[in-house]
């Protein structure tokens, strides 16, 4: 136990898109997290907000014809839902539109001036022309000058990952109309981070975490480290202070919102938030996709450490995700929307929680596909798990109508609590997949011991054999259920209440919780994890693979329409062929002499691959006769013989028409 208060974050979610499971991948492991570091019995304050500054903001405001502020109180709402309904309980859900993170964003921004961290610098800014608009961030595209990818104004998203300072990117092009940007000199602010380089060093020397974050940000320090320009020509946002006509970048206050949203939840439970955020006793630990790791383990530390707050003790970085082992994508189609795709079905979220922690390690990609999905759900939480504790819950029922007299054999309880140990030493280290493995590992452990001792065959052999039995069966199933709530807290709780427990399961400790049942009656059972069939996988793949596909064929280049008149400009008759030459040292074109009525006209066709000229002559053909003449091999050709295809089938009328008859 620690006596540091703990406080965990997670990445804000932007308020310009809807909830995903890309989304869910940071949330779910740091709530479970949270819900087993209290249970431990550690003092955890777990917070989170949403983040509505920013040119995407801006940008998704402008295309709806909303105001990003409205646009941001609709999905600040609907995440703090979503994520109540994944059972992700903040104890708070802040927005860093309100007026906690302006005045703490300017304190601490002010703070780096006063301490001269802050200096002044004319810039090449990109500005359009056409828009009449400077354009920081992601209103600029075009090409990464480190990976030569394309990349947004200032990240390259889509090659090396590198943040981008305005001036960098190569091929600057306006995101509003697509006219190539020029670029104009403006003075902007910069924040002194190469000053850190040393101080940074250290710093994530000791860094708790995950690797995947710590050895990146240590490779960036150990290369360059440039200073951040920290000031946006925008509308939008916090007020560089001093410079009404600039709003300091949103990587500034999206941060300093995990400070301000714990001020606002200090205020609303008569705490003091210094305690998590300043001085040497704090321990602030920040879950986050790995994308955003440079963000949070550089310029944020660098951040605090500069306007003299407490700095992070840790900083948990989740992968990437798959969908169906292709790279996730919103726009080709590989994703699952949270709601739409999955709670809205009616699916459990506990299962998707089960799922996203156990696919794979934290750090690693993550691939989500519905089968792999109904194949975990099935194998091992259906078939393991809740087989051992429904199957306990009922044989107990049957045979004593609850909880038999009896003791607990000291094997079961030292199982029990050499699985907690592995397991907490699991959490501290962020295995959480390493974590729950384990605890399947136990109930996998009590299946086979039920299986071993068939309490069943012992009802009439010998009955207080069979209470032995069942006494460590339901001793081990409450446990389990202590251990797995982290994990699946709706279920979790329903169990808890087969066991015949009043309490609100969240609220139980493992010291409270791992006691043993006293003797006497419980509920009737009822079986709380039930199996996702293949008709359910078939269905819910089939909407996937709907919208890949409809995406896909949206991309397809379609010929554009043309009108009746435009039509009427392609004259087009038919005609007799005369005669045919071959076109000497040419193995694909013929001459043709082709009758068109009251006129002949020498064409020169393609067509000599698949056509000798005795086939041809007498032969009815369609011609398109008002295309401009131009030289075929040095021949003139006037006009073009219509045929299909690769192999040049010639279009010829199905009954005999007389040469020169329109074609409409
Ligand atoms: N709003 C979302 C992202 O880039 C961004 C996180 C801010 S955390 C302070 O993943
Ligand atoms: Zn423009």
């Amino acid at each position: 136990m620690n006596n540091r208060p703990l406080l965990v974050t997670c990445g804000l979610p932007y308020t310009n898109g809807p909830c995903h499971l890309g989304h869910l991948r940071t949330y779910v492991p740091a709530d479970f997290f949270v819900r087993f570091m209290r249970r431990k019995g550690e003092e955890v304050v777990f917070i989170c907000g949403s983040d509505n500054h920013g040119t995407p903001i801006v940008v998704s405001a402008e295309k709806e014809g909303t105001t990003p502020r409205l646009l941001s109180e609709r999905y600040h709402n609907h995440f703090a839902e979503t994520f109540k309904k994944m059972h992700v309980e903040f104890d708070h859900f802040g927005m860093t539109d309100d007026p906690t993170t302006h005045n703490r964003a300017k304190h601490l921004v002010s703070r780096l001036i006063e301490r001269g961290y802050v200096y002044p610098k004319i810039i090449n800014q990109a500005y359009c022309t056409k828009c009449e608009k400077f354009l920081p961030d992601r209103y600029l595209e075009g090409i990464c000058p480190h990976c030569k990818k394309p990349a947004r104004g200032d990240e390259c998203d889509q090659g090396c990952g590198k943040h981008l300072e305005p001036g960098e990117i190569l091929e600057p092009t306006c995101k509003i109309c697509g006219n190539r940007a020029e670029y104009r000199e403006q003075e902007h602010f910069f924040f002194r981070l190469s000053g850190f380089k040393n101080w940074l060093k250290d710093y994530l020397g000791d860094l708790k975490g995950t690797d995947n974050a710590i050895n990146y940000a240590l490779g960036w320090v150990n290369e360059d480290l440039h200073d951040w320009c920290i000031t946006r020509t925008l509308e939008w946002g916090v007020k560089f202070p001093g410079h009404e006509d600039l709003v300091v970048y949103v990587w500034v206050d999206a941060p300093i919102g995990y400070i301000a949203f714990t001020e606002e939840w200090a205020a609303l439970n008569g705490k003091d938030w210094k305690r998590y955020w300043c001085g040497e006793n704090t321990r602030v630990s920040h879950f986050i996709g790995q994308d955003i790791t440079y963000h949070h383990c550089i310029f944020w530390p660098a951040m605090l450490h500069g306007a003299g707050y407490g700095i992070p003790h840790a900083v948990i970085a989740s992968g990437m995700l798959k969908i169906d082992d292709h790279k996730f994508s919103k726009s080709r189609g590989y994703v699952v929307w949270t709601n739409e795709d999955y709670l809205d079905l009616g699916l459990s979220a506990d299962y998707l929680r089960y799922y996203m922690l156990t696919y794979t390690s934290h750090t690693k990609e993550m691939n989500f596909s519905w089968q792999l999905f109904q194949e975990r759900v099935n194998n091992e939480i259906v078939n393991n798990l809740g087989n051992f504790i429904y199957r306990t819950l009922h044989l107990s029922q049957k045979q004593f109508g609850g909880v038999p007299d009896g003791e607990v054999e000291d094997e079961i309880v030292e199982r029990i609590s050499e699985t907690l140990g592995m397991v907490t030493n699991l959490m501290e280290n962020y295995d959480f997949k390493g974590a729950v493995d384990c605890i399947l590992s136990l109930s996998a452990w009590g299946n086979t011991y039920i299986q071993n001792k068939e309490p069943w065959k012992l009802a009439k052999t010998d009955p207080s054999a069979m209470a032995q039995v069942m006494c460590n069966c339901l001793h081990l199933a409450k446990a389990l259920t202590l251990l797995i709530e982290p994990v699946m807290p709706e279920k979790a709780s329903q169990i808890w209440s087969q066991f015949g427990q009043k309490d609100n399961i969240c609220k139980i400790s493992f010291e409270q919780g791992l006691t043993k049942l006293p003797p006497g009656s419980l509920p009737e059972p009822s079986i709380v994890f039930t199996k996702i069939d293949d008709k359910m996988t078939t269905e819910f793949d089939g909407r996937l693979r709907e919208r890949i596909d409809a995406l896909d064929a949206q991309k397809k280049p379609v010929t554009p329409q043309i009108s009746i008149e435009e039509f009427a400009k392609v004259e087009i008759k038919t005609g007799k062929i005369l005669s045919v030459e071959v076109v000497p040292k040419s193995s694909k074109l013929l001459k043709l002499q082709v009758s068109i009525g009251d006129e002949n006209r020498q064409i020169v066709s393609g067509i000599a691959q698949f056509y000798t000229p005795q086939d041809l002559v007498g032969k009815d053909v369609v011609v398109c006769t008002n295309l401009k003449p131009a030289k075929i091999f040095g021949i003139e050709s006037n006009g073009m013989i219509l045929a299909a295809g690769d192999e040049a089938s010639l279009l010829v009328p199905a009954t005999p028409v007389s040469p020169g008859t329109k074609i409409r």
